[in-house]
């Protein structure tokens, strides 16, 4: 326990998370100093990403007591549990690869996520040096159609095309484990990274898999983070027509359905499935949308106290 004359004396400095350990945080300081962090309390509600006031218990110690408020934050979640991946972030890249081969739900799970939370998404297609690449980014044609900007680029021989999309912000790397998003950032950031090693060591933290979200400055005002591969978003705090908005191909038709709560299952006069029908939706995009709605509903039942 500390006194309240010591706990007086100390320093409170503003600072961002750069790692979120999950029960430490690595914050870096306004002089670029980082200090290992524990969160006041036994709250775990810092996000990498976020701003902090940060109280300074020691050389590289001290503990988070105020978390900012959050421009948009994005989570990570499995069957039990709701994480975040990062918060305060201009832009998600949704990095994909051909070998291991990846999800098309991972995929769009993962954009309707980011155009519910706020957060534009790029798409890339990593392991452009293999050759099963070829077929997958034609696979990737459909997002196109829709708006989405693909790009390919190869982590291990030529990660400059993503170079020109990463230009003063802060980007998300979101992907399915093995995509590659470790190898993408060690392209980017080859010193850095050589640290984090270190600092995962000493925190007794695999280096293989990632297994924490951590911000890599590259420049003044750009940085890229990493984050574990995960498999699902955490889509559950959303309404049904929030997720039909985050469908930007829906959006032209949403207004049109004979019935103004139209889910777009199969309503007879939805605009939607008439689009789908006339080839101006692809019939996959509406499936997932549908399956997607039904899962929520499943899940609403046995949760009656969340909103729909
Ligand atoms: N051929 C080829 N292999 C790559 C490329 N990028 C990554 N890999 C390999 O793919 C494997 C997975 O890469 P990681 O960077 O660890 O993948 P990750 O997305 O960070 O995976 P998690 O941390 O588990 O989420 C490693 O063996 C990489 O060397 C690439 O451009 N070409
Ligand atoms: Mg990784
Ligand atoms: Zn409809």
């Amino acid at each position: 326990m500390t006194t309240r004359r010591e706990r007086e004396q100390q320093v409170v400095a503003e600072g961002r998370v750069v790692a979120d350990f999950g029960r430490e945080f690595l914050v870096e300081l306004a002089d670029r100093r980082q200090v290992v962090c524990t969160r006041k309390g036994k709250r775990q509600d810092a996000a990498c990403g976020d701003f902090v006031e940060v109280r300074l218990t020691g050389a590289a110690q001290g503990s988070i007591e105020r978390v900012g408020t959050r421009r948009n934050i994005l989570y990570r979640s499995d069957q039990w549990r709701e994480k975040t991946l990062a918060a305060n972030v201009d832009q998600a890249i949704i990095l994909l690869s051909p070998r291991p081969a990846y999800s098309e739900a991972f995929l769009n799970l993962s954009l309707v996520a980011c155009e519910a939370g706020g957060i534009p998404a790029i798409v890339a297609l990593n392991k452009s040096d293999l050759p099963e690449h070829a077929e997958a980014r034609k696979g990737l044609e459909p997002w196109e159609r829709i708006g989405y900007t693909v790009i390919s680029l190869s982590a291990k021989f030529d990660p400059a095309p993503l170079l020109p999309h990463l230009e003063r912000k802060i980007s998300l790397l979101v992907g399915q484990s093995g995509m590659g998003k470790s190898r993408t950032v060690n392209a980017l950031v080859m010193n850095e990274v050589a640290r984090v090693g270190e600092i995962s060591a000493s925190l007794g933290v695999g280096t293989h898999t990632t297994t924490f979200s951590r911000m890599y400055r590259l420049d003044r005002d750009t940085a890229i983070v990493d984050t574990p591969g995960f498999q699902s978003f955490g889509l559950f705090h959303l309404t049904e027509r929030q997720i039909a908005e985050a469908m930007p191909e829906f959006r032209p038709h949403l207004g049109g359905c004979k019935f103004n709560d139209c889910a777009h299952l199969s309503e007879p006069g939805c605009a939607v499935i008439e689009a789908a029908t006339r080839g101006d939706v692809s019939a996959a995009r509406l499936s997932f949308y549908q399956v997607l709605i039904e899962q929520h509903r499943e899940l609403h039942d046995q949760h009656p106290e969340w909103t729909r």
